[in-house]
């Protein structure tokens, strides 16, 4: 059983997605084990992206994530790190097939909807994170 963090960002909230995104994991057989919809602290956002923090992009994603609420999740399941990511889609927008949350709802990288860890090091780290 593995547990990844999950994250609906703040457009997929706003546009109305957020049940739409819980049933596709759910519908995929995942669990949802933990789950808030808060504002962001910029602190827990600089921490989350820390990787990108000398990109060009980091200033833009800093404050889309922090433009209104997020929910937050732990989503439970036999691969569920590497199954929550090919529900979540492709990262570049032009890579993001039909099917994929991204995909189907996302029409630019910056404004991608989801986030979901990438490895069992990132979903320790993002859960502890989130959920303190
Ligand atoms: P992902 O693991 O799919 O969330 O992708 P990354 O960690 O590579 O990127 C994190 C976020 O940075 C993406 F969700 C969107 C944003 N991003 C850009 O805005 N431009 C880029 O060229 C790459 C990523």
């Amino acid at each position: 059983m593995e547990r990844t963090f999950a994250m609906i960002k703040p457009d997929g909230v706003s546009r109305g997605l957020t049940g739409e995104i819980i049933k596709r994991y759910e519908q995929k057989g995942l669990k949802i084990a933990a789950l808030k919809m808060m504002n962001a602290d910029k602190a827990t956002v600089e921490e989350h992206y820390i990787e990108h923090k000398e990109k060009s992009f980091y200033g833009e994603l800093l404050d889309y994530i922090l433009s209104g609420p997020v929910v937050a999740m732990v989503i439970e399941g036999h691969s569920a790190i590497t199954l929550v990511r090919k529900l979540n889609g492709a990262t570049k927008v032009e890579d993001a097939q039909p099917g994929t949350i991204r995909g189907d709802f996302a029409a630019s990288t910056t404004n991608n909807i989801v986030h979901s860890s990438d490895s069992i090091e990132s979903a320790e780290r993002e859960i502890k994170l989130w959920f303190k």
